[in-house]
């Protein structure tokens, strides 16, 4: 089929799609298209996922406003399946790959997964489909590594045989329909003709601009975006040390910092967890180590922002030692293990890292999450007896705390604030012995 033929296809919604990977990215994706009319075939690995999907039930945890509603929507109208069989695929017209591309311990990006669902695809796709990968890649892996792959599991020329391009997803967890719906997305194609048909396709779900480019330039803005993010929040730590250091309060020095023209200083906090921010600037790294360029400010950035759950670590030690108590004797409260408040996710969480090197420590650690099951216990019972308390995420929850009783059950009332969760005064009148990220330490509320 010609790219001209797809496309028509594609305006009329009688191209049949297919989503490869139905996780956070792939699912809601899915489920937009399938929405809108197409034929949508949702393939994955994990046979439960699929079994639980074709019920007509999301697997994804966490608040996702609408998607369980519109995956059953979808699934009993029988515009979206799922399925483990990749030979499923040979009557698809458009593929979208959706499958994880985490860094291993040394940040350097691991394909397998993308790997092997293209050498799978490869094998069953048929002359003229439009293969989209949307997962996130390090600069230049469409050319290096997809390509090269497509062609030799296919046996095909790219262009005459068949079409690719990669068009980055910019979704967040809790707003993963409403990401999808409203931001703005870069499409790139390997030639301007994909583009378009690319185009063709994401304007049946995306409202906000569609952005045609080559997929060089996709590839880098997604990772810049994220590495963009990630420096910021450095930035925003190293002044938070800053203010520490020379009996500042960070939260008012950014604010009136931010009053300046075009200043974004960015939240000083307890760390940077998640799928994206920690991962993605080392895809970056990764293409200009291959293109011989050593980075500075990205990797600094990364281990910056990767101290910052030891640097809590070092609060708790300057308050305990305040009160003559030793860490290793001590017994902590830490209030959030998700990486971003209101979410149940905790991958890469900087609370995992905290827990880990208080456990390695002999510190006895308890943990409180409102999202996550098993520390769903109330926060008074769990204080009982603890000698601080360390809000690492600013669940909405935490506020409505009555910091008053807790303080009662606490054998000492130290509070290590992670992410700016008390104003300065209120510290002062709540009556416990406060330190906190970027604020002068101990003064005895
Ligand atoms: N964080 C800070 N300071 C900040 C912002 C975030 O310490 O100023 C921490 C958070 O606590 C969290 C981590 O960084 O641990 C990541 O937070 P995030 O708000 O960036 O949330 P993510 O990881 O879900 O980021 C995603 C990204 N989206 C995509 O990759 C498509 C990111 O580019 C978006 O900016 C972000 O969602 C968003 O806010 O939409």
């Amino acid at each position: 089929m010609s790219l001209h033929d797809l496309e028509m296809k594609i305006e009329r919604k009688e191209a049949k799609l297919a989503v490869i990977g139905l996780g956070y990215v792939g699912l809601p994706v899915a489920c937009k298209f399938a929405q809108v009319g197409f034929d949508v075939l949702g393939v994955e690995i994990q046979a439960d996922r699929v079994e639980r999907i074709n019920s007509g039930f999301s697997p994804v945890q966490g608040k996702e406003p609408g998607l369980a509603e519109l995956l059953n929507q979808v699934v009993s109208g029988g515009k979206l399946r799922a399925t483990t069989d990749y030979q499923e695929l040979s009557d698809r017209d458009a593929i979208l790959i959706d499958v994880e591309t985490p860094v291993d311990e040394n940040n350097v990006p691991q394909y397998e997964a993308l790997r092997t669902a293209l050498r799978t695809l490869g094998r069953v796709m048929r002359q003229g489909t439009l293969v989209i990968v949307e997962s996130t890649i390090a600069p230049g892996t469409m050319q290096s590594v997809v390509l090269p792959l497509l062609e030799e599991s296919t046996g095909m020329k790219l262009d005459r045989d068949f079409y690719l391009g990669n068009c980055p997803e910019r979704v967040m967890p809790g707003k993963l329909l409403q990401n999808l719906q409203t931001m703005s997305r870069v499409v790139g194609g390997m030639t301007p003709e994909t583009a378009e048909t690319m185009v063709a396709l994401y304007q049946h779900i995306v409202q906000a601009e569609l952005d045609p480019t080559d997929c060089i330039t996709a590839e880098i803005v997604k990772t810049v975006e994220n590495a963009y993010r990630d420096v910021q929040i450095a930035f925003a730590n190293e002044i938070a040390l800053i203010c520490e250091a020379v009996g500042g309060d960070v939260w008012k020095v950014r604010d009136l910092v931010n009053k300046a023209p075009y200043r974004n200083m960015h939240l000083p906090g307890a760390g940077v967890g998640g799928h994206c921010i920690p991962k993605d600037p080392w895809l970056l790294a990764q293409s200009a180590r291959d293109h011989g360029l050593s980075l500075r400010l990205i990797p600094v950035a990364r281990e910056i922002n990767n101290n910052m759950p030891l640097h809590i670590i070092e609060l708790l030690q300057i308050a305990l030692n305040s009160v003559d108590r030793e860490i290793c004797d001590s017994r902590i409260l830490v209030l959030g293990y998700s990486y971003l408040e209101e979410s149940d996710d905790s991958r890469n969480s900087p609370s995992r890292t905290l827990v880990k090197h208080l456990r390695d420590m002999s510190v006895d650690v308890l943990i409180h999450d409102p999202y996550i099951p098993p520390f769903q216990e109330d926060v008074l019972k769990k204080a009982k007896g603890c000698d601080a308390l360390v809000l690492m995420v600013r669940h909405q929850s935490y506020y409505t705390l009555d910091l008053g009783e807790v303080k009662k059950v606490m054998r000492v009332p130290i509070f290590i604030d992670g992410r700016g969760y008390f104003s300065s005064n209120q510290a002062q009148a709540s009556g416990w012995l406060y330190f906190g990220v970027g604020k002068v330490s101990g003064k005895s509320a």
